[in-house]
C-alpha cells in the first residue's frame, strides 16, 4: 500500500512551528586491537551515541544557477521543469505522455514506512522532510554560448518536437549570462561556441560572477541560490605547491591572475566567498585542495563530482552485488559512443582524461572490503573507452563486459547493453543534488558530547548516491555502493524524523 505522508508520534519527536527536533540513538562499533594474554585480538563493541536533530521546516524559494545553462543538460532540466508545472503533455508515436520526474529519487522513488494488517507501507521519498518542490524552482545561470534557452533545446535534440513547440515560449526570453571561458580547459572544438564570455582578469571574472549572483538572487526575490557546474568536462587542473594548495595561496594567485586556475574553480571561489552552495556535475578537480580548504574555513557547501547517471550507476551496483555474493570480477570493459557536444568535447585527450579518472574508481571500495578474493593490491582490470559517433546525438550508447572467477576456477562473463538519452538521465539528478543540498543546510545536529548543533560538513557526503567520484572531507572514507549510498542517505533524514533505519529485518513476521 502506498500513502501520500505521514506524521511520527514519539517521545523523541517534536514538531514545532519552525523545526521538526528528534533525538536518535545511533547503534554502532568500536573496535580495539589488543594484545590479550600474549595474542594480538579484534574486539568489537557494539556503542550507542546520542545525537540530537533539527530540521528548518520553513521551504525557501530556491533559484538554481547552472553553469553551461544551455547545453543539452540544462536545457532538458528547464523544459521538464517548466513541463511538470505547467501540466504539459505531449503526443508521441506512442501515446500521449505526461511530464514527469522518472529517474529523480527525490520526486518518483519511495520508502518503506512499516507494515499494516500484513501489508508493507511505502511513501514517497519526498515526504520524510519538507523539501522545495521542484516546480517551485527559478532557473537562471551562464553559459559561454549565448544562445536562448529555446533554440538550445532545439539545438540538443533530447525531447519530443510536439512538446519542444509548447515550451518554446516559455524559454524563448530564457538567455544565458556571458560565461568565463579559459580554452585551455577545454577541448579545442568548443571554440566556436565562445560568444558570450566574461572579460578580464580572473580577479574580476569572480567579482562577475558575485554580482551575477546578488542580481539574480534580487531580481527573482529567491531566498536561498544553489549553483550547479553543468558545463563542458575540463581537464584536470595542476596542482602546485604555492598556487592552489591552501585557501591562501589560491586566493594569492587569484591576486596574481595565475593561469592554472580552472573557470570551474573561479566560480566555485565565487561561490563559497558568498556562501552559496557550489556542485560540481562533472569529473575535473574543481576543488583543489586550496578551494576544499576555503569552503570548510567558510563552511560553504561544495559537493560533487561528475553526475552518476547510468553505466556507473549500473556498475556500482553489480560490483557490489558479485562482491557481496562472493564472486570475483577480474576484468570490467565499459564503452561508450554518443554524439553530443558532450561527446565533440570529451574526444579530446586531456578532458576524456578526467571522465576516465572519475569512471574508473567506482569499484575500489568493493574490492577493498573482500580479502577472502583479492590478494592486497589485486585489482580487477578496467578499462573505459569514449568514442564520439556524432548520428547517434545524445541518444547514448553504453556496453559493458563484466568477467568474474566463480566457483573451481569457473569463469562468468556478464554483457549489457543501454541505449538512452544522456541528458534524460542527467536532469533528474541536478534536480535531486540541488534539492538535497538545499535541504542538507537546513538539518543542524549535535552528538551527546557537543556543546553546540552544528551543519553537516561542507564537503556534502550525502549528495553521493548521485555522484561517480563523491567528494569526501580529507581523511574520510569513499563508499561507492550505490545501495550503501542511498541508506546513507534515506537513513539519515529518517534519523531527524526520529525513525530507525531501515533494517529489513522483519522480526514482527519470523
Ligand atoms: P553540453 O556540452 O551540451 O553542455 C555544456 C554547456 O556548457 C555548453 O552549452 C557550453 O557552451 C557551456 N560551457 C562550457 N564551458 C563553460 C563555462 N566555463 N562557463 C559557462 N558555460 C560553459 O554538455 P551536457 O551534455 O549538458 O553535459 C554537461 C556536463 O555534464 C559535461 O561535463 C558532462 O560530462 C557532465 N555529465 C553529463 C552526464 C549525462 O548523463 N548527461 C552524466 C555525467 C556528467
Ligand atoms: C560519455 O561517457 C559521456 C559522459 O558524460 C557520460 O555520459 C556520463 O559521464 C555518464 O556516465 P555514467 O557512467 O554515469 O553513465
Amino acid at each position: 500500500m502506498f500513502i501520500e505522508n505521514f506524521k511520527v508520534e514519539s517521545p523523541n519527536v517534536k514538531y514545532t512551528e519552525t523545526e521538526i527536533q528528534s533525538v536518535y540513538n545511533y547503534e554502532t562499533t568500536e573496535l580495539v586491537h589488543e594484545n590479550r594474554n600474549g595474542t594480538y585480538q579484534w574486539i568489537v563493541k557494539p556503542k550507542s551515541v546520542k545525537y540530537e536533530f533539527k530540521t528548518n521546516t520553513h521551504v525557501p524559494k530556491l533559484g538554481v544557477m547552472l553553469v553551461g545553462w544551455g547545453g543539452n543538460n540544462g536545457s532538458t532540466l528547464t523544459g521538464g521543469v517548466i513541463a511538470n508545472r505547467e501540466g504539459i503533455s505531449w503526443a508521441t508515436k506512442d501515446k500521449i505522455q505526461q511530464a514527469n520526474y522518472f529517474g529523480s529519487l527525490t520526486q518518483a522513488s519511495a520508502i518503506r514506512v512499516g507494515s499494516f494488517q500484513g501489508e508493507e507501507i511505502y511513501a514517497p521519498f519526498k515526504s520524510l522532510l519538507p523539501m522545495v518542490n521542484p516546480d517551485d524552482i527559478v532557473f537562471g545561470g551562464w553559459d559561454i554560448s549565448d544562445m536562448n534557452l529555446a533554440d538550445a533545446m532545439g539545438r540538443a535534440k533530447v525531447f519530443d518536437i510536439d512538446l519542444q513547440k509548447q515550451l518554446r515560449p516559455y524559454m524563448e526570453s530564457m538567455v544565458p549570462l556571458p560565461g568565463i571561458y579559459d580554452p585551455d580547459f577545454i577541448a579545442a572544438n568548443q571554440e566556436e561556441r565562445a560568444n558570450n564570455v566574461i572579460k578580464g582578469t580572473k580577479k574580476e571574472q569572480v567579482a562577475q560572477i558575485i554580482k551575477d549572483i546578488k542580481e539574480f538572487k534580487a531580481a527573482t526575490k529567491v531566498d536561498r541560490v544553489v549553483v550547479l557546474w553543468t558545463a563542458n568536462t575540463e581537464r584536470y587542473s595542476n596542482l602546485v605547491v604555492g598556487l592552489n594548495d591552501t585557501t591562501e595561496n589560491l586566493l594569492a594567485a587569484l591576486d596574481r591572475n595565475e593561469a592554472e586556475i580552472s573557470p570551474s574553480t573561479l566560480y566555485a571561489i565565487a561561490c563559497v566567498m558568498e556562501n552559496v552552495p557550489f556542485i560540481n556535475g562533472s569529473p575535473q578537480n574543481t576543488f583543489v585542495p586550496g578551494l576544499i580548504d576555503f569552503a570548510i574555513e567558510k563552511n560553504s557547501l561544495i559537493g560533487g563530482d561528475d553526475f552518476k547517471s547510468g553505466q556507473t550507476k549500473m556498475k556500482s551496483v553489480l560490483v557490489d552485488f558479485l562482491v557481496g555474493a562472493g564472486i570475483k570480477p577480474t576484468s570490467i570493459v565499459s564503452y561508450n559512443h554518443l554524439g553530443n557536444n558532450d561527446g565533440m568535447n570529451l574526444s579530446a585527450p586531456q578532458t576524456f582524461r578526467s571522465k576516465e579518472i572519475s569512471k574508473s574508481n567506482v569499484v575500489d571500495d568493493m574490492v577493498n572490503s573482500n580479502a577472502l578474493l583479492y590478494e592486497p593490491g589485486e585489482h580487477p582490470d578496467h578499462v573505459v573507452v569514449i568514442k564520439y559517433v556524432p548520428y547517434v546525438g545524445d541518444s547514448k550508447r553504453a556496453m559493458d563486459e563484466y568477467t568474474s572467477e566463480i566457483f573451481m576456477g569457473g569463469k562468468s562473463t556478464i554483457v549489457l547493453h543501454n541505449t538512452c538519452e544522456d541528458s534524460l538521465l542527467a536532469a533528474p539528478i541536478i534536480l535531486d543534488l540541488v534539492l538535497l543540498a538545499e535541504l542538507s543546510t537546513r538539518i543542524q545536529f549535535k552528538a551527546e558530547k557537543e556543546g553546540k548543533f552544528h551543519s553537516f560538513h561542507p564537503v556534502a557526503t550525502i549528495l553521493s548516491y548521485l555522484t561517480k567520484a563523491p567528494l569526501v572531507p580529507p581523511g574520510t572514507p569513499v563508499v561507492n555502493a550505490l545501495s550503501k549510498q542511498r541508506a546513507m542517505l534515506e537513513n539519515i533524514l529518517r534519523a531527524c524524523v526520529g525513525l530507525a533505519p531501515e533494517n529489513n529485518m522483519i522480526l514482527e513476521y519470523k
